[in-house]
């Protein structure tokens, strides 16, 4: 029988340990952000008080330090998903990595009557940059279809690989159904094909092991504030290769070599994305972040959210009137778990929950085609990180059973 390393991290959270009318917060809402433990928290704040100055640009002492360390945060995100620091690009988020993919090598890749093929299940960050690129290019968007359960349809998608779509660009897990999506395969098929392969992994990086040079991905973008850093900082991590015949989509400070007053040449990578002054609190404090995460271990936060979520489905499955969303199978999902409770508007019953301080999200969750597949207008969902426990999974329960009365169910 599998063991479960139970993780018990709540008191690095000090949002988690304050107390609003007597009652401890019940975040259950990481897959939109992620708390932040006090490390990161001292990290940036360390940084504004000791040596808060410009990367790349002083030659005094404080800066040399704010360099160092900015470059340093970029040889952990490269450690933790077995990369190179050149192919580590600091973007804004996930949306802005993707943006940045789609407007530069989409642009000079795909071409009238090509195609980009998604799949059904996308964020509107994985959606819309490509909709403006094949609009503008006179090519057009296939998608794969998901299946009743919430899989992908993987016959179907080969299929469609098989057409030789310019690029993929594909979920690696569902915000809305939680699926978990064998993107190792996937990525196989499509470069048989030679199809490019970007992978959003904006739900994966922060909940479990992803090692880009086993996937052989070509691009995979995430966001700091997911896995435990702060806000305004993510990453693009691309091929090298891929990556030095791109050209940059801003221009500016620090992302050029020489400049005369009609032309310019790059920088080398990976600052030539890079332009202006970056956020470098940011990436100082997603490197705090990544020192926690691997401190607990991936392995074990995975495993321990594993555990989160089937004991969540049992739960909310023997709720009555509750539908879930998504693969039932703990094997192909994670801890976003989409649900309604009988017709009550998922927005009414998120406030209803929110009396008992227990923090959901409802609504569209950024992937309105997918709704509307689903034949809903909206969902509540909940979503797990590593300080969430099973007492936390009891208290959503408890007051889903108060809602069914509140709402005369
Ligand atoms: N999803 C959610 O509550 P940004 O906003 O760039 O950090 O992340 C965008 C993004 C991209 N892909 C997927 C699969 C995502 O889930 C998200 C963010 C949040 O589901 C906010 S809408």
């Amino acid at each position: 029988m599998e063991t479960i390393q139970l993780i018990d991290v709540k008191k690095d959270f000090p949002i988690l340990n304050q107390k609003i009318n007597g009652k401890q917060l019940v975040f259950l809402d990481s897959a939109s952000t992620s708390q932040k433990p006090v490390v990161v928290i001292n990290s940036i704040k360390q940084y504004y008080e000791e040596y808060n100055s410009n990367v790349h640009r002083g030659l005094y002492k404080i800066s040399a330090i704010a360099t160092q360390r900015y470059e340093e945060s970029r040889k952990k995100v490269a450690n933790f998903i077995n990369s190179y620091p050149k192919e580590i690009i600091f973007v804004r988020n996930a949306t802005e990595g993707i943006n940045l993919v789609a407007s530069s090598f989409g642009r000079k890749i795909v071409n009238k009557n090509d195609t980009v093929l998604l799949t059904e299940m996308e964020h509107h960050s994985n959606l819309v940059p490509w909709q403006l690129l094949v609009k503008g290019k006179n090519a057009k968007l296939e998608f794969i279809p998901i299946t009743e359960d919430g899989l992908l349809d993987l016959k179907k998608g080969f299929e469609l690989l098989r057409k030789k779509p310019k690029i993929l660009a594909i979920t690696h897990v569902s915000n809305v159904l939680g699926t978990i999506n064998p993107i190792k395969e996937i990525i196989k098929e499509a470069h048989k094909y030679g199809v490019i392969v970007l992978v959003d992994a904006a739900q994966s990086v922060p909940h479990m092991k992803i090692d880009v040079k086993d996937l052989d991905c070509d691009f995979l973008a995430f966001s700091g504030h997911k896995m435990c850093g702060p806000t305004g900082i993510g990453v693009l991590y691309g091929k090298k290769e891929l990556l030095e015949e791109m050209e940059p989509i801003f221009g500016g400070g620090d992302m050029i070599k020489e400049v005369q007053y009609r032309n310019a040449t790059w920088n080398e990578l990976p600052w030539k994305f890079e332009a202006g002054t970056p956020n470098i609190a940011g990436a100082i404090g997603l490197g705090a972040a990544i020192d926690y995460l691997n401190s607990i271990g991936i392995d074990n936060i995975h495993n321990y959210e594993k555990f989160l979520t089937k004991y969540a489905l049992e739960k909310l499955s023997k709720v009555k009137d509750v539908k879930i969303y998504g693969p039932r199978d703990i094997n192909v999902r994670n801890g976003v778990i989409s649900f309604n409770l009988a017709d009550i508007h998922a927005h009414d019953l998120t406030t209803v929950l929110d009396e008992e301080d227990i923090a959901i999200r409802s609504g569209h969750h950024c992937a309105m085609p997918l709704i509307e597949k689903l034949g809903i207008i909206a969902a509540a969902r909940i979503s797990f990180y590593l300080y969430n426990t099973c007492e936390d999974v009891d208290r959503l329960i408890d007051a889903l059973e108060k809602a069914r009365k509140v709402f005369k169910l």
